[in-house]
């Protein structure tokens, strides 16, 4: 590890982090370095990164390529075993990388912990995973052929993960790209590199031989592009925007790279007039508001009955008003900061905006003061009689902004929930069964809830969206063997006797 301890302006020591290739530490070929800050208070330093450039990205994709000789043949039990090791590592590690975690992104200790613990489940999943059966046997024309297929790994591949959940998200993708053979080049967003050095730490503490996972922080055009681009990386995993998804739909068509895009969402929770509303409001504002509505999964359009609809809104209000916003370290705080002062300016213009464009703001869309003025604080917002149509209706905010759209029946529920270009998740609150299935069957989402809130994700099971907001590929469970494999068939006949 590159740890050569600098001063902050407050007088802290700072550690300067390198980037992890070929099973070394070092900083970036150019020496040039960025700093990284909280979102909660600009005036603490959290880091200093490498700040990478092409030259680092050759330099990994390069180890990579070479560790994939030996690693793509090792046995998968061996693999199993590292990531085993490394949950094992990591949980032991949880309280700090937490800790970290939340320093770093703002979301809530609380959320920080459970993410943190959430990777640990991720990594001892794709362990089991590794060991499970990876081909089928088949019959064949010939009786005496042995007809079966494996599958195998792609080789070196790319892995681009965002701030919003710095830990989890790589752990779902690097997991099984390691357990299936694959060697990696990490590429983590660069607001949140220190939770990443952190993961693949725990990685390289159990033992994962030197190129299979190599970390390379810094900028989307300086080491994103180029890793992208280069030819010897067979596929890349992806979960962000959906302008960088459509970037990487053209690079990786133009060189036939294997592409997984997971992208943005505009989830729906539809509350029907017979839902259990004091149920339904917990999942509601914890979906909208929670990680500070950062969340690709998180509840943007509550989609409320009009037999309801004033008596709901008012209770969402009230609950929504009532959120405490402050220092995501501090126990009682349930809503942090957002990443950065640039997103926050951008969630206090749009809410504006949508205020001039008619939309009735309840609580909440400004700038938080009260000794918050150092961070990206925004006060969580509540909107009525949102137009479906509207900007506010269809664009992902990605912050705690949540729009309330009444509705007159099932039907115009389902029509005003379909009515957007993402599909990732969608939930309904009701008692009426018929209702809830016939949701679950017309709704265009990839995740879909009955009676709990849109985000979250279990490890063994599917993840990711319809129409806008992926590839239509899927991530976790048995999906993750899908794209990170492929399938080579095999005819085997005895020689002539
Ligand atoms: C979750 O809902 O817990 O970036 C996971 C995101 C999603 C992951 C959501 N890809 O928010």
């Amino acid at each position: 590890m590159v740890a050569t301890p600098t001063r902050a302006d407050s007088g802290q020591a700072v550690e300067t982090f390198g980037n992890y290739i070929g099973g070394e530490w070092r900083p970036a070929a150019g020496g040039e370095t960025s700093e990284n800050r909280s979102p909660a208070n600009w005036d603490e330093l959290i880091g200093v990164f490498a700040s990478s450039g092409a030259e680092d990205v050759d330099a990994a994709v390069a180890a990579a390529a070479e560790a994939y000789h030996t690693w793509r043949f090792s046995s998968p039990i061996t693999r199993a075993n590292i990531l085993h090791k490394a949950a094992n590592i990591l949980e032991g590690r949880i309280p700090e990388v937490g800790r970290e975690l939340t320093r770093e992104e703002g979301k809530t200790l609380k959320e920080g912990i459970g993410e943190t613990t959430r990777a640990v489940q991720i990594l001892r999943y794709f362990a089991g995973e590794a060991q499970q059966p990876s081909g089928e046997h088949y019959p064949s024309a010939n009786p005496l052929t042995l007809l079966y297929t494996t599958r195998e790994p792609l080789g070196v591949v790319g892995i681009v993960t965002p701030w919003n959940f710095p830990i989890a998200i790589p752990a779902w993708k690097i997991a099984p790209a390691l357990a299936f053979g694959n060697t990696v080049v990490f590429k983590p967003a660069s607001l949140t590199p220190l939770t990443a050095v952190r993961f693949v730490e725990a990685l390289a503490d159990a033992g994962l031989p030197p190129g299979v996972l190599n970390l390379v922080t810094g900028s989307a055009a300086n080491v994103g592009d180029p890793l992208v681009r280069d030819a010897r990386v067979t596929a890349i995993s992806f979960t962000g925007s959906n302008e960088t998804g459509a970037a990487l739909r053209k690079a990786a068509a133009e060189r036939g790279a294997k592409l997984q895009l997971e992208l943005g969402g505009k989830n729906p929770a539809i509350v029907l007039g017979d839902a259990d509303l004091d149920h339904a409001l917990g999942h509601v504002v914890s979906g909208a508001m929670m990680s500070t509505g950062q969340k690709c999964t998180a509840t943007s359009r509550a989609i409320i009955d009009r037999s309801i609809a004033d008596r709901f809104t008012e209770m969402l209000a009230e609950r929504i008003a009532g959120l405490k916003v402050g220092d995501p370290l501090e126990a009682e705080t349930q809503i942090g900061p957002l990443i950065d002062e640039r997103a926050a300016e951008r969630v206090a213009s749009e809410v504006e905006a949508a205020k001039q464009a008619g939309a009735e703001l309840l609580v909440g869309g400004g700038r938080v003061g009260n000794g918050l003025e150092r961070g990206a604080f925004v006060a969580p917002a509540l909107f009525a009689e949102v137009a479906p149509d509207s900007r506010l209706g269809q664009d992902e905010l990605f912050g705690p902004v949540l729009g309330v759209i009444p509705v007159d029946s099932m039907d115009e529920a389902m029509a005003v929930a379909n009515q957007v270009k993402f599909g990732l998740s969608a939930s309904i609150f009701t008692r009426d069964l018929g209702k809830a299935l016939a949701f679950a069957r017309e709704i265009e989402a990839g995740v879909v809830h009955v009676n709990s809130e849109t985000p979250g994700a279990e490890p063994h099971v599917p993840f990711g969206g319809m129409k806008g907001s992926s590839s239509y590929s899927r991530e976790q469970g048995k999906a993750a063997r899908e794209f990170f494999t492929q399938t080579k068939t095999v005819y085997i006949d005895p020689p002539p006797a």
